[in-house]
């Protein structure tokens, strides 16, 4: 597969400051470390990508990036790093939800989570809260490539235990170091990203 463009657009905290939702747009959020930088870096076949860091609970904004002028990648701040002060956790809730509320150019969440471990309370309060407000999502159990066959099994059923009653939602499971899912993964974001189009041809959608 090709190495994609990623133009870095801006890092966002508040909704004045986001770019002009033009095309279809896919958010990344998930447990601090969780893997979400790593997964979109492995989406595009690239190496590095401006404004990922290493350290976690590093990234504070929502850093927006455009695909191949296509598409929009939202990289949002993780959730629930222990050495990130509650106060600080609070403000992020609150500008996450903001942009997912008020993002009308946003197509899908993807919600990313380590398929080692079991789904925590914060990951259940998101997924609760995006059913709520009807904000559809791509579920991503990553890190796929720690896990033996079987340990893989045991903790997919586990896992869709937790966030479903049936087997309609779209779930992948996910691998950065190997890529493992990849196309998978690309295709349901194409999909929806046509869908997306189709319903708003050639018209701009932009932020509120
Ligand atoms: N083996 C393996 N390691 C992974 C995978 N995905 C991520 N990692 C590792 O997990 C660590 C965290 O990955 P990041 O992509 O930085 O996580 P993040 O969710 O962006 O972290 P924050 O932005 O700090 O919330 C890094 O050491 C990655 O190399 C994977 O699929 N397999
Ligand atoms: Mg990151």
């Amino acid at each position: 597969m090709k190495v994609l463009s990623a133009e870095f657009l801006t890092g966002a905290v508040s909704a004045k400051q986001y770019p002009p939702g033009k095309l279809p747009e896919f958010a990344f959020a998930g447990r601090s470390n969780v893997g979400k930088s790593s997964l979109i870096k492995s989406l595009l076949n690239r190496k590095k990508l401006v404004r990922t860091s290493s350290t976690p609970g590093k990234t504070q904004h929502i850093n927006f990036f455009k695909i191949n002028d296509r598409l929009m990648f939202t990289d949002l701040p993780g959730y629930g790093f222990a050495k990130v002060p509650a106060s600080v956790q609070k403000k992020w809730k609150k500008m996450i939800e903001q942009y997912l509320l008020q993002r009308k150019s946003l197509t899908a969440l993807i919600f990313i989570v380590d398929l080692r471990r079991d789904p925590t309370t914060l990951d259940m309060e998101l997924k609760e809260w995006l059913e709520a407000c009807d904000i559809r999502y791509i579920l991503v159990a990553t890190k796929a490539d720690k896990l033996s066959t079987s340990e893989r099994q045991k903790q997919t059923k586990k896992i869709k235990a937790a966030f479903f009653t049936d087997d309609k939602k779209e779930f992948v499971i996910y691998s950065s170091k190997n890529n493992t899912g990849r196309k998978e993964l690309w295709s349901c974001l194409l999909k929806l990203a046509e869908e997306r189009e189709s319903v708003f041809p050639n018209k701009r959608i932009d932020n509120p």
